[in-house]
């Protein structure tokens, strides 16, 4: 329970209401705020945890005509036209404007904490079925998902069908131009480099589609005996190597938009196209999602010539990071292991394997949205942790 409210009164001119608290510390909060988060029937759809008021309503210049405090627990305001709303101080204190509590509230919302991870990588193994019918198990996969960025779940059956539930343990999978589904082994007429048994360099998956999957699954039901080993590299770490070490190429791969394309047939037919900065980076400059794939990344590039060889020289240096020795975690996935990564953050590839006439490796793939997947964390977190 936060602790209670000490003392409440409005300050220059109404336009704030500071609130001392029985710690002594003191909030803030800005009236046209207060006003806009009224939680009055008439403001706020409880059912739809949603405001009905409408901004054409909203005045703001608007100050506090009145604030009174009740039993310590609850601010009572007057708007200048007589509307009243409540406020209750735990829901007060969680919205403190001090940077501090902004910074606690973003990291509890959003758990942004990442463990960056080398060759050293100790891929965390849960059994598949654990976090099928345990929720403290599933709560601690994803988490570890959001942190490590893979997980590998171990004894899932050897036939299709494990993702579809896997999918309706989290809520649903993402529908791409390749299925709900895909089956990733050596096809006649490949619609897709995965689709053979060639080599798949580090890479993440689908950089061609605007919002690309943020979550991949990989279930293997079949593997060779020779070759086929699978590759994972933690991209914001190698994304932050390649920042130290040459700072024009990071700017480059930050800055310079690159032409994705994919077209063909496989769900439906498609001409997929998009432009994607291969170092996605947010407003301070730190990368929030990597966007390469080699394979698909197209013949037309659209900068100037001048421009290219620069680009070239510093996606390279890129590469080279994310296979060197120290960065690069090497495995190979069994019959009944499903590997999942964030593919926004992790790159994956995998060695090459014989070609055979009949099929002697078979993966079948998945993608989900980090909304998606982020949404089940949070409900599981709130069912797991005030459980006892
Ligand atoms: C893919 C892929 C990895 C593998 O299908 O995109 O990366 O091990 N496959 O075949
Ligand atoms: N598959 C595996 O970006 C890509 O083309 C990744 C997608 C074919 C669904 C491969
Ligand atoms: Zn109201
Ligand atoms: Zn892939």
């Amino acid at each position: 329970m936060s602790p209670g409210i000490q003392k409440v009164e409005a300050l220059g001119e109404g336009r704030f209401l500071c609130v001392e608290w029985e710690d002594g510390s003191q909030s803030s909060y800005p009236s046209v705020w207060l006003r806009d988060n009224c939680q009055c029937p008439l403001c706020f759809l409880p059912s739809a945890g949603a405001r009905r008021l409408l901004l054409e309503d909203l005045d703001v210049n608007i100050v506090v005509k009145q604030v009174a405090l009740a039993e310590r627990r609850k601010i009572s305001v007057t708007w200048p036209d007589e509307h009243t709303s409540e406020y209750e101080a735990e829901w007060l204190k969680k919205r403190c404007f001090s940077e501090e509590a902004r910074a606690v509230m973003q990291a509890d919302l959003f758990l942004p904490e990442r463990q960056y991870w080398g060759s050293d990588l100790q891929l965390p193994k849960i059994p598949f079925e654990e976090i099928m019918c345990n929720d403290e198990s599933a709560y601690k996969w994803l988490c570890t998902l959001r942190k490590v960025g893979v997980v590998l779940l171990t004894g899932a059956a050897t036939s299709q069908g494990e993702l579809i539930r896997l999918g309706h343990r989290i809520g649903f999978l993402r529908l791409t131009f390749y299925g709900p589904t895909w089956q990733v082994q050596d096809k006649a007429d490949a619609n897709n480099v995965a689709y053979t048994t060639g080599r798949l360099s580090f890479h993440t998956d689908y950089p061609v589609l605007q919002h690309p999957p943020g979550v991949q699954f990989l279930h293997c039901i079949k593997q060779t005996a020779a070759g086929g080993e699978s590759e994972v590299v933690d991209g914001f770490h190698a994304a932050n190597k390649l920042k130290k070490q040459n700072p024009e190429a990071y700017q480059i791969l930050s800055s310079t938009a690159v032409d994705y394309a994919d077209v063909g047939v496989d769900y439906c037919d498609f001409a997929v196209r998009c432009k994607q900065r291969i170092i996605d980076v947010d407003s301070r400059g730190q990368a929030i999602r990597i966007n390469y794939n080699n394979a698909t990344r197209d013949t037309v590039f659209d900068i100037p010539a001048e421009k290219v060889r620069p680009f070239y020289a510093a996606l390279k240096e890129f590469n080279d990071l994310l296979n060197s020795a120290e960065h690069k975690f090497t495995y190979k996935l069994k019959p009944g292991d499903v590997v999942t990564f964030d593919n926004w953050r992790v790159l994956h590839g995998r060695q090459s394997y014989p070609r055979c006439p009949e099929v002697t490796r078979h993966l079948e793939g998945a993608y989900a949205d980090w909304d998606v997947v982020m949404s089940r964390l949070r409900l599981l977190r709130e069912r797991v942790l005030n459980r006892d």
